[in-house]
């Protein structure tokens, strides 16, 4: 039995450091340490032995394994480096080529519009602040003055998700209430922007899924004048120096009093057009004076304090501002469409 091992220790390290390719490593070691290769074999017949032999073949049989594993290693790593330097010889770099450019992404058309509306607010003192889309229907809806049954509710047709009074929020208007129970008495002024999820019919202007921008501003003495004012200067920002706009009595169970925003048709000026209805003006958004049992609802006492607040969506306007005929691009992934925004 050792003259057996001792036979194959020297005839596999023989082999070992004769071989030139990490294939023939390969076979080597299968032929010998794998699961069925002739160390392998030699220790499995250890049992055969008669019991006075077996220690003593079985320290020599590891001893051998240890030795044409370490030998295997050291073998291995020699080839390994020498493949490597035969490459770096056989190839060439040429440093003179010119390099592959990487293509740069570039933000999606709602983003840049997102940006736009941040860039004005944020130039008037607003904050960004974002809040979540999976909601409860108690910020949805009910601390905004739209109690269950309330025929409100049919304004918002809404996703709900199987778990009760959880559901995919259709307006960013809940996160007044969040950030108003988190800032309160402090002044506030901010943008809320993210995704809105309704149950609806998608036509040119309405998609299921779509971004808004909530605004939100509460202090002392806030008027609807600041309100008029801040959204005037947004529209003008956003659409040209010259925009005219007009503010049309609105209803939402949370603003009182609410209105909505129009601005001259951005396509003919104001003549009358087929986008605008031949009416000359575009609804840009919904606005209104913060309702009093809503800033109690955030913790504000609506004798001391007043807000106002108004929700965009900003899909329209960049309808709008590109002259974007269908909602539905927006979403498609249609990179004919997107690339246009580069
Ligand atoms: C609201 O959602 C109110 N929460 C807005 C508001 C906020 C009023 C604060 C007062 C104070 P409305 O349902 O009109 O209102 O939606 C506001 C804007 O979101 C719309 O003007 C439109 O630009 C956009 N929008 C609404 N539904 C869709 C839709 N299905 N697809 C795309 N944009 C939509």
């Amino acid at each position: 039995m050792l003259d057996q091992l001792n036979g194959l220790e020297k005839t596999a390290l023989d082999e070992l450091h004769s071989l030139a390719s990490m294939e023939a490593l390969e076979a080597w070691r299968l032929a010998y340490l794998g699961r069925k290769g002739s160390l392998t074999s030699v220790l499995r017949s250890l049992g055969k032995l008669p019991p006075e032999q077996r220690p003593a073949a079985g320290r020599e049989t590891n001893r051998v394994k240890l030795a044409l594993e370490q030998a295997y290693g050291e073998q291995a790593a020699a080839l390994k480096r020498e493949q490597t330097l035969r490459q770096l010889s056989q190839e060439q770099i040429d440093v003179t080529l010119p390099g592959r450019p990487v293509e740069p992404g570039y933000l999606h058309v709602s983003t840049q519009t997102l940006c736009e509306i941040y860039a004005i607010f944020a130039a008037m003192g607003f904050q960004v602040v974002e809040t979540p889309e999976v909601e409860t229907d108690n910020n949805n809806f009910q601390l905004l003055n739209i109690p269950p049954y309330h025929p409100a509710r049919d304004m918002w047709s809404t996703f709900h998700t199987t778990r009760e009074g959880v559901l995919l929020r259709t307006h960013t208007s809940p996160g007044q209430i969040r950030v108003m129970r988190q800032y309160c008495p402090e002044p506030i002024r901010v943008i809320l922007p993210g995704k809105c999820y309704r149950y609806e019919q998608v036509t040119a202007r309405h998609e299921s899924m779509f971004y808004q921008v909530e605004g939100l501003a509460v202090g002392r003495h806030v008027t609807m004048g600041d309100l008029k004012g801040v959204l005037t200067h947004f529209a003008r920002q956003m659409f040209g120096a010259n925009r005219k706009v007009r503010f049309r009595c609105s209803y939402f169970p949370f603003t009182e009093p609410s209105a909505e925003m129009d601005m001259d048709c951005i396509i003919c000026g104001g003549k009358g057009c087929r986008v605008c209805e031949h009416t000359g003006w575009l609804e840009i958004l919904g606005s209104g004076m913060v309702h009093p049992q809503v800033l109690k609802n955030g913790g504000y006492d609506p004798a001391v304090y007043s807000g106002f607040a108004f929700g965009m969506g900003p899909e329209r306007i960049a309808m709008l501002k590109h002259g974007i005929e269908h909602i539905r691009y927006f979403f498609a992934n249609d990179l004919r469409f997107l690339q246009q925004f580069a």
